[in-house]
């Protein structure tokens, strides 16, 4: 009984009812390269079934300009997912739900909350040079010692977000720090094994035991949240929003659409904020330090930049960002070589409609394969090889292709892209003037294939740390 393809015009994968077409699936590889590898032979925009799920892989940038962009509004939907149900109470999220004219407004308060402590604003700026600072003097104490990023990287990171959604932050041995870091290592285990495309079907891929520990982790997460959100309702003054939680109250009080947002609605918000604030800027910054480590030549050009163009006698600011041109393009390359959404997050169509002139019905689900995209050898020069010039132009200045889109585009793109490239730069900058990073002796280097799980992840590795002349010295970093 082999199901007929829902789009006629479309090469298929063979399928069965219930498995879909999992056997055509090879278990062994994650969904980006699956997805590639099946590009050769199916060709750049095929069909499979998900379960029962008629799914479109989009695997060159011309179809998916077409889904993000030019018919961005006819694929604003989500599927439903049963982990992503669990995590964000049915949808009352940004990322995980389907499109309403709720989520529309519900959308557009984050973006313009996100915006207020923006660039406009020195204050997130404030915020990160703050935390870098943090993070430099604890660098400069692990110097001389093989050092694990992840950690540091982490709590830095998670402070940032902290400030940004709640207006606090932690010290290092803070125990609800603990806790925090726990439940969220306990959704990013559960959430999405096979990354979040539910591939398998979800009984074989989360056994029960995997959906008990994630809803223990998201009650732990919850009543945290609630906790903060009682606290800022009590604190809570109009003319004062010091945070994106205070922005949600205000919302919730106005008089516009998104007065309609529950309390349910301004948590799952919160916790959803947090939660890509903290992934994946940490996951990125962990991939430009692994690079650096396998390209130091790469690392060398930076610190000669930022020598030139900073010197030792400031910290870099937001202003500097037009005068390091390279330090920019070796973020890109970063995103470009190793995005940490690599499938970005399955969009649905809200209507009929049609990709590349192929019909496709409402409901279908699309998968864009942004790996693929950023390793197409008809765009890229080499795809596999790490070269952050060229997002660099004759004149040295920095471009960006249109092909390159590691926070999608559309009316789904990442809303946190300007905070994300924010705190990149200023975290990248403000480690790179003052450290050298290296491979400890006798240690190997990172792992650069990484794991695939709700985000693309390099595997643990350790660093040795190396102030750089002028920055030895613990009193200059406070
Ligand atoms: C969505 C990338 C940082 C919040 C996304 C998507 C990508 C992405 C690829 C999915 C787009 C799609 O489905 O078409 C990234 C990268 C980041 C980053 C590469 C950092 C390097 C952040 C940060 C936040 C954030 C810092 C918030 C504080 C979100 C949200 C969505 C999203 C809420 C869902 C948007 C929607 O569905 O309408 N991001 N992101 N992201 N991101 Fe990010
Ligand atoms: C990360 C673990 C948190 O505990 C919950 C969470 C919320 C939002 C998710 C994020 C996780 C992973 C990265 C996601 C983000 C929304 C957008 C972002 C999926 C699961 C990306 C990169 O698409």
């Amino acid at each position: 009984a082999v199901r007929r393809p829902a789009c006629a015009t479309l090469p298929c994968l063979p399928s069965l009812p219930l498995l879909g077409s999992l056997l055509s699936l090879r278990g062994d590889l994650p969904p980006h390269l699956q997805f590639t590898e099946l590009g050769r032979k199916y060709g750049g925009l095929f069909g499979l079934y998900v379960g029962p799920h008629y799914t479109v892989v989009v695997n060159n940038f011309r179809h998916a300009r077409e889904v993000l962009l030019q018919k961005g509004k006819e694929f604003a939907g989500r599927p439903k997912m049963v982990t992503t149900e669990l995590l964000s109470r049915g949808g009352k999220d940004i990322a995980f739900a389907d499109y309403s004219p709720l989520w529309k407004s519900h959308r557009r308060l984050v973006h313009s909350s996100f915006a207020m402590f923006g660039e406009g604003t020195s204050k997130l700026q404030t915020i990160v040079c703050e935390e870098a600072t943090g993070l430099c003097s604890h660098l400069l104490a692990s110097a001389g010692q093989p050092l694990d990023p992840g950690p540091v990287l982490m709590r830095a990171v998670t402070n940032v977000v902290c400030t940004l959604v709640f207006n606090s932050t932690y010290q290092p041995h803070d125990p609800e720090l603990k806790v925090v870091m726990e439940y969220n290592d306990g959704i990013v285990q559960t959430i999405a094994r096979g990354g979040l495309v539910d591939i398998f079907p979800w009984l074989k891929i989360f056994p029960n035991k995997d959906i008990k520990r994630l809803k223990e982790c998201i009650s732990v997460r919850d009543k945290l949240l609630c906790r903060k959100l009682e606290e800022h309702k009590a604190s809570y003054r109009p003319e004062d929003t010091r945070d994106l939680l205070d922005a949600l109250l205000k919302g919730q009080l106005g008089s516009g659409e998104e007065s309609t947002i529950t309390d349910d609605h301004v948590l799952m918000t919160a916790a959803e904020a947090f939660g890509a604030g903290v992934e994946t800027t940490s996951t990125t910054l962990l991939w430009v330090l692994a690079f650096l480590l396998h390209h130091p030549e790469v690392q060398e050009r930076i610190h000669r930049e930022l020598d030139e163009q900073v010197g030792r006698d400031r910290t870099p600011s937001l202003a500097d960002r037009g005068r390091l041109p390279y330090l920019e393009s070796t973020l890109c390359e970063v995103m470009r070589i190793r995005p940490v959404s690599p499938v970005l997050i399955p969009h649905v169509a809200l209507q009929d409609t049609s990709i590349g002139g192929h019909s496709i019905s409402k409901g279908t689900r699309v998968l864009v394969n942004m790996w693929s995209i950023h390793h197409d050898p008809q765009q890229w020069e080499e795809p596999e090889k790490f070269k952050p010039e060229r997002f660099l132009d004759s004149e040295g200045h920095r471009f960006s292709p249109p092909y390159f889109l590691p926070f999608g585009a559309g009316p789904r793109v990442c809303v946190g892209e300007s905070l994300a490239k924010l705190e990149l730069f200023l975290f990248a900058s403000w480690l790179l003037q003052r450290f050298t990073f290296g491979v400890p002796q006798g240690a190997p280097l990172p792992d650069l294939q990484g794991r695939f799980g709700v985000v693309l992840q390099p595997l643990g590795y350790t660093m040795s740390v190396t102030p750089r002349p002028g920055w030895t010295d613990q009193s200059v970093t406070t």
